[in-house]
């Protein structure tokens, strides 16, 4: 009843100000892409279930520990479009935004990471669009992660869309650092000083062995196994 003399109510355009519409109209064009980003994040996540239970029933093994998803928030979407000094429209969100959608994928070893990259890039319905190999080349933070920008169809009720999403990849280490230097970070940007720097790098070098001389245990457990 409300709803019906709601619809009725002729519009005053007088009292619209300048402006208003386009913004309604870009406000729901927002929230219409930040589902379609949801539907590409679940697809990823399917794959990478189908990926772990595959290699979990097959090989008896489970290279991913867990996953970790999210939709960039719409107050970083906007500083990140300011800081590239681009205009926040959705257009150039989706055009310039690679990370609007993210999935973090946390390995037990550094090589799982590789195996796990591999085999989604040779999926035929993935494009990848960029890797950065903070492994290979760590961030002079000591800042480790394997990044890829894939790009995935998804089928909605109108249309097939490829929509990008940012793969990050790491090892448990890895993430713990990263998640614990973003926060300190985040917090203490005052205090922040080139010892805090330091020592942030000498734990991030120390991880990296322990995640380097994990691996070399699992290879000798692998070998002594195939061996009995
Ligand atoms: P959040 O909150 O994690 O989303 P580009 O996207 O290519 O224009 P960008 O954003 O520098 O450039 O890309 P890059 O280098 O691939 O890094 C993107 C994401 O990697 C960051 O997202 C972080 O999640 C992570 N990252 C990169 N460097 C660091 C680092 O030094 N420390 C930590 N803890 N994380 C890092 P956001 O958007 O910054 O944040």
């Amino acid at each position: 009843m409300i709803n019906n003399q709601l619809r009725t109510l002729p519009i005053n355009h007088e009292l619209i100000p300048e402006g208003a519409e386009q913004y309604f109209d870009q406000m729901q064009l927002f929230r219409e892409m930040m589902m379609r980003y949801e539907c590409a994040i679940l697809e990823v996540q399917t794959k990478l279930q189908v990926l772990n239970n595959d290699m979990s029933v097959r090989y008896k093994r489970n290279p991913i520990e867990f996953v970790k998803t999210r939709i960039k928030s719409p107050l970083s979407i906007a500083e990140k479009m300011k800081r590239k000094k681009i205009d926040i429209t959705v257009g150039n969100m989706v055009r310039n935004l690679n990370d609007v959608a993210g999935v973090r994928v946390i390995c037990s070893f550094i090589d799982d990471i590789y195996e796990i990259a591999k085999m989604l890039a040779r999926q035929d319905d993935i494009k990848v669009i960029e890797v950065k190999d903070y492994i290979k080349n760590p961030k002079e933070n000591g800042y480790r992660s394997y990044h890829m920008i894939i790009e995935i169809p998804v089928f909605f009720s109108d249309k097939t869309m490829n929509m990008r999403v940012e793969i990050q990849l790491r090892t448990i280490a890895m993430d713990s650092w990263a998640s614990i230097e973003h926060d300190l970070k985040y917090k203490k940007d005052d205090v922040w000083d080139e010892e805090i720097s330091r020592e942030l790098l000498i734990c991030a070098e120390s991880i990296h062995e322990t995640d380097m001389k994990m691996m070399e245990i699992r290879n000798r457990i692998d070998k002594s196994r195939l061996k009995a």
